[in-house]
């Protein structure tokens, strides 16, 4: 099955990867369902992830974020980051590289032109509309970091449940899924839309490449049951 996939690679122009928690796995960083460890381990990620988590404890949210940054800034990107970066470095123009990861490790690999979806862990933006206030003292430090007369808060620039998401980023991914040949569905459960939903709007052929099963495995011409960074470099070689 990796040969036929490796050939529709090869015969695709225009190629679409979708990539989630499990892409940066190996580089060292626990996927989004993941039990979570240490001090985390009684949290439920996808209740941290809330607008609504984060003004009911804005330092305990505050906190997971700063824990989970600093996790990222020590992990590299692993062979399936750099695999996608170098092909679409050698087919420029043929490779939309779309992800649900907030780490920046396709960016620190070198892909250019990622889409995004959910934003970048290492941003911040205001929690509530800024004043004049906000923008022009400088920002007072904490948990969170506030603005020292109104006491708005600053906050992870990333995408919580309820929230919508970059539109143009979301446009061109799904313009990319809508006119692709082939997409790769790299590391995700599948779960979460409008993310998942592009693999479902596809106009060419979904592979799956996932070590487990993933709510996407029925849009799949196939599905591969592997790591991404053991599969990518194989399936993106010349
Ligand atoms: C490996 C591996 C290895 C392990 N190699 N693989 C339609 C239907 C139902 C619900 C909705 C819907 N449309 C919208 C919703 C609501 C909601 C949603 O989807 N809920 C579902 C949970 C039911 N969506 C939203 O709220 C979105 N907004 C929205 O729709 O706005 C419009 C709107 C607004 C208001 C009202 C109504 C509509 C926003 C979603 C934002 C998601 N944000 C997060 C947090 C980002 C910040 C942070 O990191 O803290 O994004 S949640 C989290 O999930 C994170 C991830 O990007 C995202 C996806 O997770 P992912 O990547 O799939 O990770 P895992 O852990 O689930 O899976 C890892 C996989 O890797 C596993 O399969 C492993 O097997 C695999 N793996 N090792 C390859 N080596």
């Amino acid at each position: 099955m990796i040969e036929q996939v490796h050939a529709w690679v090869r015969a695709a122009k225009r190629v679409v990867v979708l990539t989630g928690a499990g892409m940066s796995a190996e580089s060292g960083v626990p996927t989004f369902r993941d039990a979570q460890t240490g001090l985390w381990a009684k949290f439920d990620p996808q209740q941290l992830a809330t607008e609504s988590a984060f003004r009911a404890n804005p330092a305990m949210v505050w906190d997971w974020y700063a824990f989970r940054r600093e996790m990222i800034a020590k992990v590299e990107p692993n062979e399936g980051h750099r695999a996608l970066a170098a092909f679409a470095a050698r087919h420029p123009h043929r490779l939309t590289l779309i992800t649900q990861n907030v780490d920046g490790l396709h960016q620190r690999a070198g892909s250019e032109g990622v889409l995004a979806l959910h934003g970048n862990i290492f941003d911040d933006q205001w929690l509530d509309t800024p004043k004049a206030c906000c923008l022009s003292a400088p920002v007072a430090p904490g948990n969170p970091p506030h603005c020292a007369q109104c006491g708005n808060k600053r906050r992870p620039a990333v995408v919580w449940f309820g929230e919508v998401l970059p539109l143009d980023t979301l446009d061109a991914a799904e313009t990319a899924a809508c006119e692709c040949d082939l997409m790769l569905v790299v590391g995700t459960s599948g779960v979460v839309y409008p993310a998942a939903g592009l693999a479902r709007m596809a106009t060419g052929k979904v592979v799956i490449i996932n070590p487990e099963a993933t709510e996407l495995d029925d849009a799949a011409a196939a599905v591969l049951r592997g790591k991404a960074a053991q599969l990518l470099p194989q399936l993106l070689k010349d």
